[in-house]
């Protein structure tokens, strides 16, 4: 029986609105942000209560698919473990902690279903090195962009199905997002922008939805260009044109309410479309969900068949 090690990594969370700083400099490639922006950021966590909760779901999710796994039997015996990319405890650490419990491979998965370089890219590479680092030589599969797994797309197609249930279709416009990143990406070839518009695609056609749109959220500033459009100019332009009278918003880039969902979504867009005369709802997260988990499970099962 092979002793298999699962990581699920996910982006992190300050724990508190103390670790703000520490956090947001992690992010930053080890560049202190400025007080201003501490504080801009510091405010942001205190209008959805404080704190994320992505941590917690992130172990839910965890959780859920270790019970998952050890149904199954798949013959194997399973370690999971997870890792954080800009907080405690960090993807080095749980490396570190399935290492010790001497497992034979490693699954690695960003709870990010779309690749990018810089994102999911540098989940891996997070990975790689904790690995180097404790020259430890072990069969590694990188699970990496699986947002058009068709679990995935059924379960984020549920979603969507239950939130346009009681609007009137002619009247809706249901709008995909997901995290934008700088748009020098898309010279370079980088997938991020084909893979989230093939999920999209996918959860439409299973729906028969004919109209809808794709924007990108929660771009920083951070001086240089990012990918668009932005989903505050496409409520806009909705808005202005008479398109639609209610919009749909439904985050595929996302898996678990966090932040980027309870703020840039709840508050900011949601402000920002009333304000503009649309009726605003965005789809569920999919948080510890059972397709989501089956999903899960269905690319550990993959990796180990190849
Ligand atoms: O709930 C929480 O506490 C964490 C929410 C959170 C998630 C998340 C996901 C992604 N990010 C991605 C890219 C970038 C790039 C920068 C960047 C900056 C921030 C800041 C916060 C933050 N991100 Fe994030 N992100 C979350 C939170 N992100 C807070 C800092 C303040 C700000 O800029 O708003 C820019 C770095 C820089 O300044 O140099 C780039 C991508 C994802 C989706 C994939 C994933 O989940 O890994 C891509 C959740």
């Amino acid at each position: 029986m092979a002793r298999i090690g699962v990581l699920l990594m996910a982006y992190g969370t300050p724990r508190s609105l103390e670790d703000v700083e520490a956090y947001y400099t992690h992010i930053r490639g080890g560049r202190p942000p400025s007080p201003e922006r501490v504080a801009e950021l510091q405010e942001r966590y205190r209008r959805i209560g404080g704190r994320s909760p992505l941590f917690e779901i992130t172990l839910r999710q965890a959780q859920a698919l270790e019970a998952r796994l050890a149904r199954l039997a798949l013959g194997h015996s399973f370690r999971i473990r997870v890792g954080m990319k800009h907080s405690p405890p960090f993807i080095d650490e749980a490396v570190a902690g399935l290492l010790e419990e001497g497992i034979e491979r490693l699954v690695a998965i960003a709870l990010a279903p779309h690749y990018s370089r810089m994102s999911v890219g540098a989940y891996h590479a997070a990975v790689r090195e904790a690995l180097a680092r404790r020259s430890a030589a072990l069969p590694v599969a990188e699970i990496r962009g699986w947002g058009s797994h068709p679990l995935f797309v059924i379960a984020v197609a549920e979603r969507l199905k239950e939130a346009l249930e009681d609007l009137p279709r002619q009247e809706t416009m249901v709008i995909f997002t997901a995290h934008s990143l700088p748009a020098r990406l898309r010279e370079e070839g980088d997938p991020y922008e084909t893979e989230l518009l093939d999920s999209a695609r996918r959860v439409a056609r299973v729906l028969g939805l004919d109209h809808w749109r794709f924007a990108y959220q929660s771009a920083s500033a951070t001086g240089e260009p990012w990918l668009g459009p932005d989903l505050l100019e496409v409520l806009e332009a909705i808005a202005r044109q008479g398109e639609a009278r209610h919009v749909v918003v439904c985050p595929i880039g996302f898996l678990a309410d966090h932040l980027e969902i309870l703020y840039d979504l709840d508050v900011e867009a949601r402000e920002a479309a009333e304000g503009w005369g649309l009726s605003f709802r965005r789809t569920r997260s999919l948080n510890d969900d059972p397709l989501l988990i089956e999903t899960l499970m269905a690319l550990v099962s993959e990796a180990l068949a190849d």
